[in-house]
């Protein structure tokens, strides 16, 4: 980065921070990862300077000859990958995506079931505050009260009271695997259409460790940065009845020119993806979560649902007597870090938690396995102890930093 560092000193300098803090720190936000170098290259590469509205063949701007190649074999290894008829490789974001999915398929005011925030869900699948939950009539399932898992009893009843246009599965904070064959069932007794938002669990169920919802669901969206390891960027894939509703709502519907520095980097992202090695970091993914649940478990660390059966961990803090911001801060402290969330029937405020939200994406891709996630599970345990105690906080980061050196990050330079 010579010329940045000649052009704008003060962004570089911020940049070589934050590449030391991804590299010295045990990164456990589960929705965060480490791109390759090869991701890496394609998204800071020249296609940052292409216009392309329009879709491979049908644009609106000529000099396409190569940006059409490029779409086109993205949308070819989604669909393989993915094993469904059609993929849009062109939402900005997630976010973007499930807009873009309830434009093309629900009309203003028709109503959409899906997991609420503080259970797990994410705030575009019909939350109060997003513009899903005011343009369409949002009602919103949860979890049961003593299994923190999906009550299909109570989606079953709402869907039948409610007639839903769309379901939605899917969230952000769900531990557990996703029965996209039972939410199908209840879609087809109300006529309703099922979309699987997959962001969170898309590596997973490519490495097979996870449910495909390809078989159940008409439509599937997913981000391309989480488990999937790509840059920050989308798909939404499904049946051939849906594609051109689906086309014509992210384009010109909701976006215009598509990022194609992004689209090429989803397409290395796929190619990565269809690997064997890919497969063995999938099934690490959940074997390394399940080993540090377990650790934090036999340290009286309280989880919601009693453990883990993907990627991520959602700790109720109050048997630690500690609230998630406080926890989260001294973990940050301690070079963990983590994200405060709330937990299911959480007596506190979202912006002051009850919850921790862990996962094993990163540390995984770092080539982190068992043993490394009893020692983290360690550590987690005596900086929430600790926390307010900045030397001890101190002293185990000091730990932390010699331990992460010896797992050199995708895409990071060795120290
Ligand atoms: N904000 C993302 C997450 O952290 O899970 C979801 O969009």
């Amino acid at each position: 980065m010579d010329e940045l560092k000649r052009t704008d000193p003060e962004i570089f300098k911020l940049i070589k921070d934050e590449e030391r803090y991804e590299i010295d720190s045990i990164r456990l936000i589960p929705s965060e990862n480490y791109a390759s170098k090869a991701v890496l290259e394609a998204t800071g590469s020249i296609l940052t300077n292409k216009y392309s509205e329009g879709y491979p063949g049908r644009r609106y701007y000529e000099g396409q000859r190569y940006i059409d190649q490029i779409e086109t074999v993205a949308i070819e290894r989604a669909k393989a990958l993915f094993k469904v008829d059609h993929a849009n490789v062109q939402p900005y974001s997630g976010s973007p995506a499930n807009l873009a999915v309830y434009f093309a398929l629900a009309e203003p005011g028709n109503t959409i079931i899906g997991l609420s925030v503080p259970h797990g869900g994410h705030l575009t699948h019909g939350w109060n505050v997003s513009v899903t939950g005011k343009v369409w009539r949002s009602v919103q399932y949860g979890v049961d009260r003593e299994t923190h898992r999906i009550d299909f009893d109570l989606v079953r009843d709402m869907a039948k009271k409610e007639r839903p246009k769309i379901i939605i599965t899917g969230g952000t904070a769900y531990p557990r695997l996703w029965d996209f064959a039972k939410f199908s069932e209840i879609a087809k007794e109300v006529g309703a259409l099922l979309l699987a938002d997959i962001s969170h669990v898309a590596g997973l169920i490519v490495g097979g460790v996870h449910p495909d919802p390809a078989p159940y669901a008409d439509v599937i969206t997913t981000t391309t940065h989480k488990t999937l390891r790509g840059p920050r960027g989308a798909m939404i894939l499904c049946r051939n009845a849906h594609a051109d509703a689906i086309d014509r709502a992210v384009f010109p519907g909701l976006q215009g020119g598509p990022h194609n520095h992004t689209t090429a980097a989803i397409a290395v992202t796929l190619k990565e993806a269809a690997t064997p090695d890919f497969k063995r970091y999938a099934v690490q993914i959940v074997r390394n979560a399940k080993a540090l649940a377990e650790e934090l478990l036999a340290r009286g660390f309280q989880l919601v649902s009693g453990g883990t059966d993907n990627h991520l961990i959602l700790i109720d803090l109050t048997s630690k007597k500690v609230i998630g911001r406080k926890g989260a801060q001294a973990l940050d402290k301690a070079g963990i870090v983590t994200n405060y969330n709330t937990v299911p029937y959480d007596p506190r405020r979202p912006f002051s938690p009850s919850g921790l939200r862990i996962g094993t994406p990163a540390v995984t891709s770092r080539g982190m396995g068992e043993a490394e996630m009893h020692q983290i599970g360690k550590w987690m345990d005596e900086a929430v102890e600790k926390a307010g105690d900045d030397a001890a906080l101190a002293k185990i980061a000091g730990e932390v930093r010699e331990m992460c050196r010896k797992f050199p990050a995708p895409g990071l330079p060795t120290l």
